[in-house]
């Protein structure tokens, strides 16, 4: 039997793959928010969950440690998908790349010709592209983590992060100003495991397509 490595992260995306992962046949042996073990097995003997950082998954997948994974377009985008196949949007985990400013932050006039931006984001490629894109001058402040802070406490002007329900910029008195993508999951896969462990492989995928197919149409 062919040894398969999937590579995946706690929370949302391990909860939405769940199902897709059962319409393959496969069957996790814990719960990664329970166990603190980092490999877990499944009902299959010959594949194995590894639990990483959401922000690591194409990494463990590009270079062969995991045959395959799910990672948000977000990351994929700050990674460059170097060796990676990506043939499906799983449509999960879905959410929005957006601009956010103080409630009450004159944004039109800090983008003005001439005006330089001070921008905190865990995403600065995404923003630097976005920001050239429509010629507004920025300094881009590389974070790790709860962006919204920045702007309350005078270390940006604004953020660029994801949204999903809008409670969290809510709850911190922030506002959305621009909607730069929409975000969702793909599966990634190593491109020489695709070629080697193929039979493995594309049922698989073929598994999680159908899932899909079948969302969609309802
Ligand atoms: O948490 P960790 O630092 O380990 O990594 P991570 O935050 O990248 O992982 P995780 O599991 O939180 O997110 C994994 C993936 O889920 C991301 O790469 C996105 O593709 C996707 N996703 C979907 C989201 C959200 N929705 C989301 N709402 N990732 C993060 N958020 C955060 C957002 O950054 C903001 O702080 O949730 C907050 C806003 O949520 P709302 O509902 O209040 O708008
Ligand atoms: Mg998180």
């Amino acid at each position: 039997m062919t040894e398969l490595t999937i590579a995946l992260s706690k929370g949302r995306i391990f909860e939405e793959t769940l199902p897709l992962l059962a319409s393959a046949g496969i069957v996790p042996q814990e719960n990664p928010e329970q166990s603190r073990k980092l490999i877990i097995g499944t009902n299959r003997p010959h594949i194995r969950l590894i639990i990483v950082r959401a922000s690591d998954v194409p990494t463990y997948v590009q270079y062969g440690a995991a045959d395959f994974g799910i990672a948000g377009k977000d990351v994929l985008i700050e990674h460059g998908g170097q060796g990676l196949y990506q043939p499906l949007d799983l449509n999960i985990a879905r959410c929005r790349m957006m601009v956010a400013v103080r409630e009450g932050f004159d944004y039109a006039a800090a983008t003005q010709p001439g005006c330089r931006l001070r921008v905190a984001t865990k995403y600065p490629d995404i923003a630097a592209e976005h920001f050239a894109n429509k010629g507004v001058h920025v300094d881009l402040i590389k974070l790790y983590g709860s962006m919204e802070l920045a702007p309350l406490v005078g270390l940006s002007d604004a953020i660029v992060d994801l949204v999903s329900t809008g409670n969290t910029l809510k709850a911190n008195h922030l506002q959305a100003v621009e909607h730069i993508a929409d975000i969702s999951s793909r599966l990634v896969v190593n491109k020489a495991a695709l070629k080697l462990k193929y039979a493995a492989i594309q049922p698989i995928i073929d598994a999680f397509a159908a899932v899909i197919e079948a969302d969609e149409a309802a």
